[in-house]
């Protein structure tokens, strides 16, 4: 086998990756296109009106892998990106990957205190970062110590990430690597508040194109993706950039926020064959679509992840739009989705069947497998999950046992051999596909000075999605009920990342404990005594 090859072999049963032992995964995904014959397609289009074809972004990922090295980085070192959907993140991503640097997308809607503990803990030597976020950028940085090497704003100045492109060679050497060895690392939250940095390696991202991106999806070279969810979540990074690269299709990339609008208008302009949401998307545009009949014509299949898709979403979307979306569940330490509907093959209010590739067991408190039809927790096994959680051996000990994986998530699969989510085993939700911690937002709301307790847990909505709410012993009897919310809600917001703010604040005068205090918030999922 020459260097950087995959070999898939495939028959009716089990799919079976083979690599090169010399292999950097930067080959196949971005040179392999311009040996192809595919130099002049284009590979990502953006709403700023880009056009990257393969040849362009082969010789700009040469280029940042060289501006990056230029910097003194050596192999191994991290480099954090901040970066919102655009062409410089794949320059970024797999410039580092090639160069033997390991890149790690972070979400960009965190605050400075957020990034300053990411910029920590990943011991980084370089961050990279759009202008866009220049203010909560230079906050962590100021908080950082000893002081980060390197930060470069992707453009703008003599110094900038576009600069250091221009000014460097188109060709790079790849690092001699192996299918197993650590190539790009992504955070995800925990509870506690604290994320932690998923280590992942080079095949991981072959595996998840192929197994999912192939064997479900169908990708071929004459798709065009378009994923609302943005490149630094697991999802989009699959769904925008992986996928399209692994099978020498098109991406369409937007900078701006995933709404309606900006999502239909988006699929008019570039058309796409595949569309990416996530289920508030979906609901958000099924309200959209009682006023307005967007030409969706091009899209071919919807994919939804990140939370449940309700049953009610799927079915009023196929009657307004015909399509059909294949929900899925996958996770940041799984890398993409490994329990799937099928184009062929779904059950509306479930995630589906294991994907071809993964296996999954359904396990007890005491770890052994459940009968059909019981609940319990869902572990999976798989080839691209991540080898650990850096800087963390007690969780990653907990999470990650005998290659398998504790996705934290109660399932149970029904005779036919769908499996139906049922919730978390902690308390952590998700707010349009993004986790959301009820301890960081507690943690917020208490340093209000009319705050003495608080409990933040998730309702459904009226179609079925979570959203926070608080539950709030206030010190004194406020003159306006109104406008203590309407403060608290800006308090919030102005902390924490846009989405996590309570959608609702129930005012109480205790909050329901167990004999050792510890607060019930089960109980208040269920019912709340209110004093307004
Ligand atoms: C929950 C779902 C029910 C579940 C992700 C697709 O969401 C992704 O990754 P995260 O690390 O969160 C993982 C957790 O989210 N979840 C995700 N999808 C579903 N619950 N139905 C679903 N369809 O709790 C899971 O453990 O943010 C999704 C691809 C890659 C991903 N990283």
């Amino acid at each position: 086998m020459k260097d950087h090859t995959v070999i898939v072999d495939r028959d009716e049963e089990t799919l079976a990756l083979h690599f090169a032992p010399v292999f950097n995964v930067a080959v196949p995904f971005i040179d392999r296109h311009c040996s192809e014959g595919r130099a002049e397609k284009v590979a990502i289009r953006t709403n700023q009106g880009d056009e990257v074809s393969y040849r362009l972004l082969a010789e700009n990922v040469n280029r940042c892998g060289n501006a990056l090295l230029a910097l003194g980085l050596v192999r191994g070192d991290r480099v954090i990106l901040i970066v919102k959907d655009c062409a410089e993140f794949f320059y970024v991503f797999w410039g580092a990957i090639k160069a033997g640097l390991i890149p790690v997308p972070i979400n960009t809607l965190l605050r400075a205190k957020d990034y300053a503990y990411i910029l920590a803990d990943s011991g980084c030597k370089a961050m990279i970062y759009s202008p866009e976020y220049t203010i909560e950028v230079q906050e962590a940085l100021a908080q950082l110590e000893p002081r980060l090497a390197h930060s470069i704003c992707v453009e703008g100045g003599n110094n900038s990430l576009r600069t250091l492109i221009s000014k460097s060679s188109a060709k790079l050497e790849p690092v001699a690597a192996a299918a197993g060895d650590d190539c790009f690392w992504l955070y995800s939250s925990g509870s506690t508040g604290s994320p932690k940095g998923a280590v992942h390696r080079h095949r991981d991202m072959v595996v998840s194109s192929q197994f999912y991106g192939i064997e479900i999806l169908g990708i071929r070279e004459d798709d065009v993706c378009f994923s609302a969810a943005k490149l630094f979540f697991a999802y989009g990074l699959g769904n925008g950039m992986t996928f399209p690269l692994w099978v020498g299709a098109s991406t369409v990339l937007h900078d701006g926020r995933p709404t309606p609008q900006s999502t239909f208008e988006t699929i008019e302009r570039f058309k796409p064959t595949l569309y990416f949401g996530v289920p508030t998307l979906y609901a958000a545009q099924l309200q959209t679509l009682a006023t307005q009949q967007p030409d969706l014509s091009s899209v071919r299949l919807c994919v939804s992840a990140g939370e449940a898709l309700p049953a009610d979403i799927f079915n009023r979307w196929r009657e307004e739009t015909g399509l059909t979306i294949l929900d899925g569940i996958g996770s940041t330490e799984a890398l993409h989705i490994f329990i799937s509907n099928r184009v062929d093959d779904y059950m509306p209010g479930s995630s589906g069947r294991v994907v071809p590739g993964y296996q999954l067991q359904i396990r007890d408190d005491s770890g052994q497998g459940v009968p059909t039809g019981e609940p319990g927790r869902l572990w999976i096994r798989g080839d691209s999950t991540a080898r650990c959680y850096w800087n963390n051996p007690e969780k990653s000990k907990q999470t990650m046992v005998d290659s398998w994986l504790d996705t934290g998530d109660t399932y149970f699969q029904d005779e036919d051999g769908y499996f139906y989510y049922c919730g978390r085993n902690d308390d952590m939700m998700k707010v349009g596909g993004i986790w959301c911690s009820p301890f960081e937002i507690e943690a917020k709301l208490i340093e209000h000075y009319e705050v003495l307790e608080v409990a933040v847990v998730g309702r459904a909505d009226a179609v079925g999605l979570i959203k926070p709410e608080a539950y709030i012993v206030l010190k004194n009897q406020p003159e306006s009920l109104d406008a203590i919310t309407e403060e608290l809600r800006k308090h919030c917001k102005e902390g924490l990342a846009p989405y996590k703010y309570p959608r609702q604040f129930h005012y109480v005068a205790e909050l329901p404990k167990t004999a050792t205090g510890k607060i019930q918030r089960y109980k208040l999922r269920v019912e709340c005594q209110h004093i307004d």
